[in-house]
């Protein structure tokens, strides 16, 4: 493993076991909430604490790097040259407001386009999932196997509520009828995870932001799973994407049923 990416895995794991920490002991505190775009698009004080914090920390250490955070308080980016951050510091805003629990905090570094370290971080669980190009996807320091490249009738599928609800959306809902029953966590990072331990074969959501995405991207690359747009594209990192991530063979059958 190269040795940057060595030192840099330790620094960020410490980064997070300290944030993890704070937000943990306030975990009960009461939250300060503010409506972004839409009623169910919320940001709380918590979120604008760890991503200032993480910004601050990659500025500190690493001041030539570039950050794409969701609250804003990195860096505008308009391509993938160099070293690029994607910091989500709460993902799963909503279910962390009304559920206390099933959110995550995730990182992801990008080397001139190339997904090279991840990082999603179960607060409540206090539980590290952490991929490194080249060296697959550890738990808590624990390497995860490969998953079976099981077929859309032989698992579950997650989707987001958009899929669900929206009238657009309507053909798309015929993947759930193939698949052995449908789940839905509300944390895209949670659900890659979900497809990383193969636990559902697939997750298929629309509209997600880049900070969304970044981690579970390297999860499905060092994972032999497959990680594309709705039209087979590669994931664009620039853009918001309607994503599939999902084993070999629900992929498949997934994009021919989409088109
Ligand atoms: P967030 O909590 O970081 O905003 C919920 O299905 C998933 O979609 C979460 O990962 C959530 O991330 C993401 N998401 C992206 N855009 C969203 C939006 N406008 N409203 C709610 N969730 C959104
Ligand atoms: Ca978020």
């Amino acid at each position: 493993m190269p040795e940057n990416f060595k030192s840099r895995d330790k620094i960020i794991k410490e980064w997070i076991n300290e944030i993890g920490r704070v937000v943990l002991a306030n975990i009960d505190s009461q939250l300060e909430i503010e409506q972004k775009t839409t009623p169910n698009d919320l940001v709380t004080n918590m979120d604008k604490w760890i991503e200032k914090e993480l910004v601050k920390n990659i500025r500190t250490v690493f001041p030539s790097d570039r950050i794409l955070g969701e609250e804003g308080f990195g860096d505008s980016i308009e391509d993938m040259k160099g070293t690029v951050w994607f910091v989500d510091p709460i993902d799963g805003t909503l279910n962390f407001i009304l559920q206390n629990e099933n959110f995550a905090l995730m990182l992801a570094v990008y080397e001139d386009g190339i997904a090279v370290q991840s990082y999603i971080y179960v607060v409540t669980l206090d539980r590290l999932y952490s991929a490194i190009k080249g060296e697959g996807v550890s738990c808590d320091g624990q390497q995860l196997p490969e998953p079976r490249d099981s077929a859309l009738n032989e698992g579950m599928l997650a989707t987001n509520s958009s899929i669900m609800i929206e009238e657009k959306y309507d053909h798309i809902r015929k993947i759930a009828k193939a698949s052995l029953g449908l789940r839905l966590i509300g944390s895209a990072g949670l659900e890659s995870v979900e497809v990383a331990k193969g636990s559902i074969v697939a997750y298929i959501a629309t509209n997600l932001k880049p900070w969304d995405v970044a981690p579970g991207l390297l999860f499905m690359e060092e994972l032999g799973l497959k990680a594309t747009q709705f039209n087979n594209e590669p994931l664009n990192l620039l853009e918001n994407n309607n994503i599939i991530f999902a084993t070999k063979k629900a992929h498949q059958e997934i994009i021919k049923l989409l088109n």
